[in-house]
């Protein structure tokens, strides 16, 4: 016989050994006890597997968001391909994915992909941000700070049907207002971008709950009775940043991905 196989019968008959002690052991304990036991093993298993199931599906979901135009479909793709793919991109393509940031793509470790939709904010298509607000870790609201001042009422109205959603109130969904392609130096600042929405969501506020006192489906109001809105008054989150998805100066975004999806 050579040494292997000796080594092997040695360990097999001290296993045979083990095990007769351990039946033995178990015979001794009463029933009751012994299913006891079993029972607390398997309350703790089935916790822990519970707990792992819900932290799987705590949610990893970025809505992008906001007016047709601003850059959205850009930005995603920068997101995920760190590409714009201009000329590429049709409408036909997928606007939804789940997908490993491509600036973590190299990382070691841990990291968790993300998921996100490309929301688009035309008005007929509104219903379909409802869809995915409950699933939302976080928005992020493109704006195009190139042709803002054109279209500050449209952003405003727009913004301020997400700020008075019940689902992002209650939840407190964080938004980060993205203020879009400022690799253009006529870009308007995210300073000034900020006041002239806070401006502009403080007059809307006036006229729509004139109209909410009939109609009392409205949501949530905003801000403080009496005072000049300021985004830091929401209950949720809302900060401002300035990226340009078409040069891929998107680390603000990624950093609000970040921040809300951990790994
Ligand atoms: N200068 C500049 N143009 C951009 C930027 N992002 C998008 N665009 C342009 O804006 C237009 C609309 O972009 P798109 O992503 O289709 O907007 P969407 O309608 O919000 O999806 C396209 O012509 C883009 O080339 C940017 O960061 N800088
Ligand atoms: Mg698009």
């Amino acid at each position: 016989m050579s040494k292997l196989t000796e080594g092997m019968e040695q360990w097999k008959k001290e296993i045979e050994q083990w095990s007769h002690r351990v039946i033995e052991f178990l015979q001794q304990i009463p029933p009751p006890q012994l299913y006891a036991a079993c029972a607390v093993l398997l309350l703790t298993t089935t916790l822990l597997l519970l707990f792992q199931l819900f932290k799987r599906t705590k949610s990893n979901t970025i809505v992008l968001t906001g007016l047709s135009g601003s850059g959205k479909t850009v930005l995603f793709y920068q997101l995920r391909d760190g590409s714009s793919h201009q000329g590429t991109v049709t409408s036909m393509e997928p606007n939804e994915d789940t997908f490993v940031l491509h600036s973590e793509s190299t990382k070691k470790g841990k990291v968790k992909p993300i998921h996100v939709a490309d929301v688009p904010g035309h008005s007929r298509l509104r219903p379909k941000l409802e869809e995915f607000l409950p699933q939302a870790a976080g928005i992020v609201f493109v704006v195009d700070a190139l042709d803002f001042l054109s279209n500050c009422r449209a952003v405003s109205e727009y913004l301020y049907d997400i700020l008075t959603k019940s689902t992002v109130v209650k939840k407190k969904i964080p938004v980060l207002i993205c203020c879009n392609k400022t690799d253009k130096v006529t870009a308007h600042t995210k300073e000034f971008i900020r006041k002239q929405l806070e401006k502009e969501i403080d007059k809307l506020r006036t006229s729509r709950s004139a109209i909410s006192e009939a109609d009392v489906t409205n949501d949530f109001t905003l801000g403080v009775p009496g005072e000049a809105f300021a985004f830091s008054q929401c209950y949720n989150k809302v900060t401002v940043a300035e990226a340009s998805g078409l040069t891929g100066e998107i680390s603000p975004v990624e950093q609000f991905i970040r921040e809300h999806v951990k790994p």
